[in-house]
């Protein structure tokens, strides 16, 4: 009889390169994915926990320890967030886990906002929004917290909102920018919507669109689309329409990749 032992069985996998596999749990997952940074590690931590005061006390320990409060969103709750949604598309977690998530990572953005003590002069109008059938607005409202920080005023119209209501709101608001959030192949359509709409009504305004559905080449295909990867992209493309770059097809050379 072939006596073998539990270290020979290992031996002969190394040998010929077959590797066992281990399941891991979400939570080793998650592990894993978040940062080492000792101020950030808990925030996102919880954020996957879905513990909203344990991520307040993140960010109080942070802010304390000499973090910006704006930076913190970007820096630590959407980090915490990116690795909810890494496990939850690898299919380790699912929808209620996230919804726990996302309150806690909503929770936290209103603490940071609420930490600041910057009062930023105003800079212009900006109106903000989810796509019509959208309800992911984690996206936006980071778009919203970070552009109120840099002063501009914001008009957000939150999410899953009718184009009419956008092309209502331009037209009473007169923005120098409008921004459009997507998350869903469904939905991202709405834009074109809104932006032939716009030009029938004979105005002509820089359309920054972003979220994770749409990408550059999506919204290079109609007139107003301006393309940002990131939150903070919306604060560029605002800054720089502030400094004179109001044409699209300059904004476009500037923020587009080529
Ligand atoms: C959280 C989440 C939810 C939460 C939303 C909570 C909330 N309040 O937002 C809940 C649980 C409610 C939810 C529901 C659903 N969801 Co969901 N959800 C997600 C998940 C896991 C994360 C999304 C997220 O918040 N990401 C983090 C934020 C920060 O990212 P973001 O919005 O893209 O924003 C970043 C950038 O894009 C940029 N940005 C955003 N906007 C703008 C704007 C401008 C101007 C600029 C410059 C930049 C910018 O800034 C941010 C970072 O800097 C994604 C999976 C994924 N990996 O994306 C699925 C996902 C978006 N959901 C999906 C689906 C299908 C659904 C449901 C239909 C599920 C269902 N069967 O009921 C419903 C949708 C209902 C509806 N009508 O909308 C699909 C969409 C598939 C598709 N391509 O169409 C995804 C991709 C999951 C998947 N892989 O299938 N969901």
């Amino acid at each position: 009889m072939l006596d073998l032992k539990l270290e020979d069985i290992d031996g002969i996998l190394v040998r010929y390169n077959v590797a066992l596999e281990k399941e891991m749990t979400p939570d080793e997952a998650a592990e894993e994915l978040y940062p080492k940074d000792e101020l950030i590690y808990p925030i996102a931590k919880a954020i996957y926990e879905g513990e909203e005061d344990d991520v307040v006390d993140g960010l109080k320990a942070a802010i304390t320890a000499g973090k910006n409060p704006i930076d913190l969103i970007n820096d630590a709750l959407m980090v915490g967030m990116g690795v909810v949604s890494q496990l939850y598309d690898e299919g380790i977690i699912f929808l209620p886990n996230v919804m726990m998530s996302a309150d806690a990572m909503l929770n936290g953005i209103e603490y940071c906002k609420s930490q600041t003590t910057e009062v930023p002069t105003p800079r212009g109008n900006v109106v903000c929004h989810v796509a019509e059938g959208d309800v992911h607005d984690i996206g936006k409202n980071i778009v919203v917290a970070l552009l109120r920080a840099a002063g501009y005023n914001v008009t957000d119209l939150g999410r899953d909102v009718p184009v009419d209501e956008v092309i209502e709101a331009v037209t009473k608001e007169k923005p120098l920018m409008l921004t459009g959030t997507a998350l869903m192949t469904t939905t991202m359509y709405a834009f074109k919507e809104i932006n032939d709409k716009l030009l029938e009504k004979g105005i002509k305004l820089p359309f920054a669109c972003g979220g994770g559905a749409v990408n550059q080449d999506f919204v290079a295909q109609y007139d107003l689309g301006v393309y940002g990867e990131e939150a903070s992209d919306a604060v560029k493309i605002a800054d720089a329409i502030v400094a004179g770059t109001k044409d699209i097809a300059a904004l476009r050379e500037e923020f587009h990749k080529h």
